[in-house]
């Protein structure tokens, strides 16, 4: 077996987000967010489960940072609820909420980990919401508001920064498909969401280059790979459309300060509406660059697709099956993905900011999990990621989703991403196989092929 080793000071980490773990929803004055009104509402989520607990790491937030540092975690990133710092998404902060990512940030640092904090894991305050949300273009000065009171309390400690995380699950899961909160389903509003996200985005960025905080700043972004499921022009063509919808309308805009043209055409009243000078604001450099990959999707034409006119089935390479969430399992997507963004996005620094997959995971007589489907799969993506790494792409580091089991969305608590188990019904947190494994893998700085 060879070890396959990563470049030195490679940061290794796991990631979580703020509705997904933290609980506490209306506690010590923290305001309702669109995901607590979505959740609560009848049907929404499988189970009628929310986020009201889950792991309730708001209350246990010191043993969590303990837990990764027996794990030899070297940067953990993790999400600010919005509304438990500012309840009605502007105006008063709340000192409580504030003091709570303080007491995190300084407990990480205390611990020898690095904090990376994401401002916005799509839990926008609901006073906002009821001012029109992400399709109001206000929305985008809100958040520039809320970066810097971000970044003036923490930012002498935060080194990295991440404005949004996967906008395009913002704009088309929350506002096109209604998927996610805030459940709309409406094209116009999911491009003109993608648009105020992108200006929020270069906003904030603006506040922090202005501030001379600390640190870095970038965005994160869900980047599925698409392949055509055959040579087809019109295969071909759909395959365009997807990528654009997922990836160029991030990449482009952020690298290139444009929109896909072709897309834009195709869509036509629903194209957002864009302001002189908005262009370059979302155009401004930024330090890195955060890539979620999780799974690659066959596209075809399909005359009844949609307005995109496509169809899409996961690609799961030889021999891999499903995740539990039935997802494909497709490593050599995450190259194709990182080459991709060498090519044609001029190499920025890169962090694979989320990568890992939901079990069934069963647990013994002692709540231990041995989870070596989830260890396999971890495996084959590190390697995806190192022969990135030896093909001269920036990567920088690498966080598992998730640290530990939580709330996954409109799977509610059914589906299980953690290294570490959560028994909900008591908070105990009990690390699973693969997390013993991954903390071999960081104290190697590499993973055997
Ligand atoms: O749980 C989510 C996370 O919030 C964002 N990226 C994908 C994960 C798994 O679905």
């Amino acid at each position: 077996m060879t070890l396959r080793q990563f470049p030195k000071d490679f940061l290794w980490g796991a990631a979580t987000a703020a509705y997904q773990i933290e609980g506490a929803w209306n506690e010590d004055g923290k305001g309702e967010s669109i995901w607590d009104r979505f959740s609560h509402s009848p049907y929404r989520i499988l189970n009628g489960d929310t986020g009201d607990v889950t792991c309730d790491h708001y209350h246990r937030m010191p043993e969590d940072v303990l837990l990764m540092k027996e794990l030899g975690l070297k940067t953990y990133r993790f999400s600010i609820a919005w509304s438990r710092v500012l309840p009605e998404g502007r105006g008063a902060a709340n000192e409580k909420g504030l003091d709570f990512y303080d007491r995190l940030v300084d407990n990480l640092l205390a611990a020898g980990i690095v904090p990376n904090a994401t401002l916005y894991h799509w839990d926008l305050p609901q006073a906002l919401q009821d001012q029109g949300g992400w399709p109001n273009r206000d929305s985008s000065d809100w958040f520039a508001d809320y970066a810097r009171l971000m970044f003036d309390r923490l930012g002498d400690r935060v080194a990295m920064w991440a404005t949004h995380n996967e906008p395009w699950v913002v704009s088309f899961l929350g506002h096109a498909e209604g998927d996610f909160a805030p459940g709309i389903a409406d094209y116009s509003q999911a491009f003109q969401t993608a648009h105020h996200l992108l200006l929020a985005h270069g906003k904030a960025v603006q506040v922090f280059r202005a501030g001379s905080y600390q640190g870095n700043i970038g965005i994160v972004l869900d980047l599925q790979h698409p392949q055509p499921a055959t040579s087809s022009e019109a295969d071909q063509a759909a395959c365009q459309r997807r990528y654009d919808v997922t990836h160029g309308v991030f990449l482009d805009p952020l690298f290139k300060g444009r929109y896909p043209e072709m897309l834009f055409e195709w869509i036509g009243p629903h194209a957002p509406k864009i302001h002189d000078g908005d262009m370059a604001l979302i155009n401004q450099p930024i330090d890195f660059l955060g890539v979620n990959y999780y799974m690659t999707f066959v596209v075809r034409f399909a005359c009844r697709g949609g307005l995109l006119k496509l169809a899409l089935d996961y690609a799961s390479a030889p021999n891999w099956g499903r995740t539990a969430t039935e997802w494909g399992i497709n490593p050599p997507g995450l190259l194709a993905t990182l080459l991709n963004l060498k090519e044609n996005y001029g190499n920025p620094n890169i962090y694979i900011t989320e990568n890992g997959c939901a079990v069934a995971d069963v647990p013994d007589a002692n709540g231990f999990v041995a989870d070596t489907g989830r260890i396999n799969y971890l495996r084959a993506h590190l390697l995806a990621a190192h022969e990135a790494v030896q093909a001269g792409v920036n990567l920088k580091g690498y966080y598992v989703w998730s640290l530990m089991d939580n709330f996954e969305w409109a799977h509610g608590l059914s589906k299980r991403f953690g290294l570490v188990r959560v028994e909900f019904e008591t908070g105990q947190r009990i690390p699973k196989q693969s997390a013993l494994w991954y903390r071999n893998v960081i104290a190697q700085n590499g993973v055997q092929e």
